[in-house]
């Protein structure tokens, strides 16, 4: 019995040798130490030993038992410690190794121009508001002081939905909305960048759907030269520091008295150019002290309060600008004309 326990001994550890993972070693370990192993089909054979003989036997079980249960614990180690080297190897990264760069997009000159002029107005103490595209005939021409069958509703030839719902054809309806949800309260000072619609026939100059960004005033003693110095700083910033801008009387029905702002002409610097038709100058906006309808409607005393408004097409500004000269540049997204406006 001697014999065989070291016979069983010698094999198991020869076997082990050659065990090469963690399955094989399982098998191993069931097939000599487990409850229907081989060293324990010999401890039952024990009850045919003599008495001298069975204390012999029985710790040369154990001494084998322990032999083989250490030797498979060192070569569970070595396995485990083979995978976590092989795992490491096949996981190594090479920090040093350049980068693939992505491809950046590049922000849109519309994006680009709204964002700076939010950030000009921002500076000034300004709020940005937003509103529906959708709107109702009320917020868009009532509240403005354009009611119905007045002539400057034709100015604008609308896209109906309903007889009293339509795509607002100016930013101005924020700024209504605005004035009712501040129930009287000042001060009022916003500005409202967004998408307007207008039945236009597109060419080079005007398009169906563009960028308007309109601003608002209303408080205690709000004057023109409110209007004029908060424009004259959005001008030299957006332009440039030595700009100058000239105001012009014009009409509007929601501004009264109403302004056309021009700037000095970028591209001449003044003198004349065929940009400005030999003047010198370049309108950019329109502007006016809020008219007092206005104010009533949207529930302030125009006795108490004053305001004044402005309003500016995106894509005149960006033309300008950037020297763009067809406004479907903006629309048709040619990735070589959206290339050229890089993230700065
Ligand atoms: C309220 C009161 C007054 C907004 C204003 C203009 C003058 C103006 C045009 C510029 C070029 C539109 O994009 S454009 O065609 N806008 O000239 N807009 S004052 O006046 C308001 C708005 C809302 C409650």
């Amino acid at each position: 019995m001697q014999e065989r326990l070291q016979q069983l001994k010698q094999a198991a550890l020869s076997r082990l040798s050659e065990v090469t993972d963690m399955q094989q070693l399982q098998e191993l370990r069931v097939k000599y130490l487990g409850k229907k192993g081989e060293l324990t089909e010999i401890l039952r054979g024990m009850g045919s030993l003599s008495a001298e003989e069975r204390p012999v036997v029985g710790q040369l079980v154990n001494e084998v038992r322990s032999a083989l249960e250490s030797a498979i614990a060192d070569k569970q180690a070595s396995l485990e410690q083979a995978a976590l080297e092989a795992r490491l190897a096949s996981e190594a990264l090479d920090v040093t190794l350049p980068g693939r760069p992505l491809p950046a997009g590049t922000m849109h000159p519309l994006a680009r121009i709204i964002e700076q002029t939010e950030d000009i107005f921002i500076g000034l103490g300004f709020e940005v508001a937003e509103g529906p595209e959708v709107e109702t005939d009320l917020f868009n021409f009532e509240m403005l002081n354009l009611p119905k069958n007045h002539p400057a509703r034709d100015m604008q030839d609308s896209f109906y939905i309903t007889e009293e719902i339509l795509l607002r054809t100016q930013t101005s309806p924020v700024q209504a909305r605005t004035m009712l949800d501040k129930g009287g309260k000042t001060p009022i000072k916003i500005i409202c960048p967004g998408k307007v619609y207008r039945r236009d026939d597109d060419d080079a100059t005007h398009s169906h759907q563009f960028m308007q960004i309109e601003g608002l005033v209303v408080d205690k003693g709000v004057r023109m030269s409110d209007l004029k110095g908060t424009l004259l700083t959005f001008a030299r910033q957006m332009f440039g520091e030595n700009q100058q801008i000239r105001l012009r009387p014009s009409f509007f029905p929601f501004t009264e008295p109403s302004v056309e702002v021009d700037i000095q002409c970028i591209f001449c610097g003044g003198k004349g150019c065929r940009t400005c038709k030999q003047t010198g100058w370049i309108e950019i906006l329109g502007a006016g002290m809020v008219h007092p309808r206005v104010l009533e409607m949207g529930g302030y005393d125009p006795k108490e309060v004053s305001g004044f408004a402005f309003g500016m097409g995106v894509e005149r500004i960006a033309m300008l600008k950037y020297g763009i000269e067809d406004i479907r540049h903006f629309y048709t997204n040619d990735v070589r004309f959206l290339r050229q406006f890089n993230r700065v």
